[in-house]
């Protein structure tokens, strides 16, 4: 039977959400039926093998003590209810596919990933120990699921421009799903929405608007730029360096800036807005081919601007003007 449930979360409160009366144990378990086919949450017990894993439950629907599931639940809930609700997209893959995720996946592990069809959440090794506390964060689930929306979209491959496009979309769609689930654009907490992963570790793993602070290009091929065209295997030529460029681009057509960047050219950006900067990016990794590059990127933003709000609307001359601060085109 389906019920609501409140639960004690790790970074976000108590929460709201759907359960599952399990009939055969009489315990309550993280399934939210009235989502697509369906929302479920899992946990690994510290194993690594998908076959272990079990459904965390509960006698009462008020669960506590704080726990990763309740994230990790509730965030795949508003992730779905994001991309539903303001994108019209059904699920993952638009055909209201069942959203899997499994916390507590093996031990110490400072990491979460997609894995072509569930999310995977570490616990981390411990902020006092220079890792990470559990790796649920609104930011990172919503960065996670963005892989599985990618794969169903452009599927850019996860290698050198491509492949940091990929990453840059999830990070996108990390602080996007951030500031929708608890707006703060315009406030005192505003930096949160352009930092990744700044729940989980003593400082965040990157900053759009401030790609550099953590060894992230702001300019392509300026300072941290990471040689695409001789760059080996180490985190697949670069993806999560070079993500610095979309990241960067996203941060100014949303909140505006100017500068100079590494090709010393300076640069003024109106802002459009998180709103209308997030409906131009998914309306362009719709149409992104899988091997897209950056400059491939720019030409479907900009088409995406003028099909979104008109042809030289101020919205397609800030989507241009950003992608010149970070060092595509002209
Ligand atoms: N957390 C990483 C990411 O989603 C894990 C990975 O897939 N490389 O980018
Ligand atoms: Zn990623």
């Amino acid at each position: 039977k389906h019920t609501a449930a409140t639960g004690a979360s790790l970074y976000s409160g108590t929460v709201g959400f759907q359960t599952e009366l399990d009939a055969g144990s009489g315990d309550y378990i993280l399934y939210d039926v009235s989502r697509g086919d369906g929302i479920i949450t899992a946990t690994y017990g510290n194993s690594n093998d998908p076959n272990n894993l079990m459904l965390p439950a509960n006698t009462t629907t008020s669960w506590t003590p704080a726990d990763q599931a309740i994230d990790a639940h509730w965030g795949a809930t508003k992730v779905f209810d994001y991309w539903y609700n303001v994108q019209n997209r059904y699920s993952i893959d638009g055909m209201g596919m069942e959203i899997i995720s499994g916390v507590n996946y093996d031990t110490l592990y400072d990491n979460a990933f997609w894995n072509g069809a569930m999310m995977s959440y570490g616990d981390g090794s411990g902020v006092a120990n220079g890792g990470f506390s559990p790796l649920t964060s609104m930011d990172v689930c919503a960065h996670e699921m963005g892989h599985g929306i990618c794969q169903y979209t452009a599927n850019l491959d996860y290698y050198a421009e491509s492949g940091a496009m990929n990453e840059s979309l999830s990070d996108i769609w990390g602080a996007v799903i951030e500031n929708w689930s608890n707006p703060h654009e315009n406030d005192a907490q505003a930096k949160e929405t352009w930092e990744i992963g700044e729940e989980i570790g003593a400082t965040p793993m990157r900053s759009m608007a401030n790609p550099k602070q953590h060894g992230q290009p702001d300019t392509y091929g300026g300072a941290n730029w990471v040689n695409v065209n001789n760059c080996g295997t180490y985190d697949n030529c670069g993806v999560h360096t070079n993500s610095g460029i979309g990241n960067h681009w996203f941060y100014l057509i949303s909140q505006g800036g100017n500068g100079i960047n590494d090709l010393n050219n300076s640069f003024f950006v109106n802002a459009i807005g998180i709103t209308k900067a997030a409906d131009i990016v998914y309306t362009a990794e719709s149409v992104l081919q899988s091997n897209a590059q950056y400059a491939d990127f720019r030409s479907m933003t900009i088409a995406a601007a003028q099909y979104l709000y008109g042809t030289c609307s101020p919205e397609e001359e800030s989507v241009t003007r950003a992608w010149y601060a970070v060092g595509v085109g002209s």
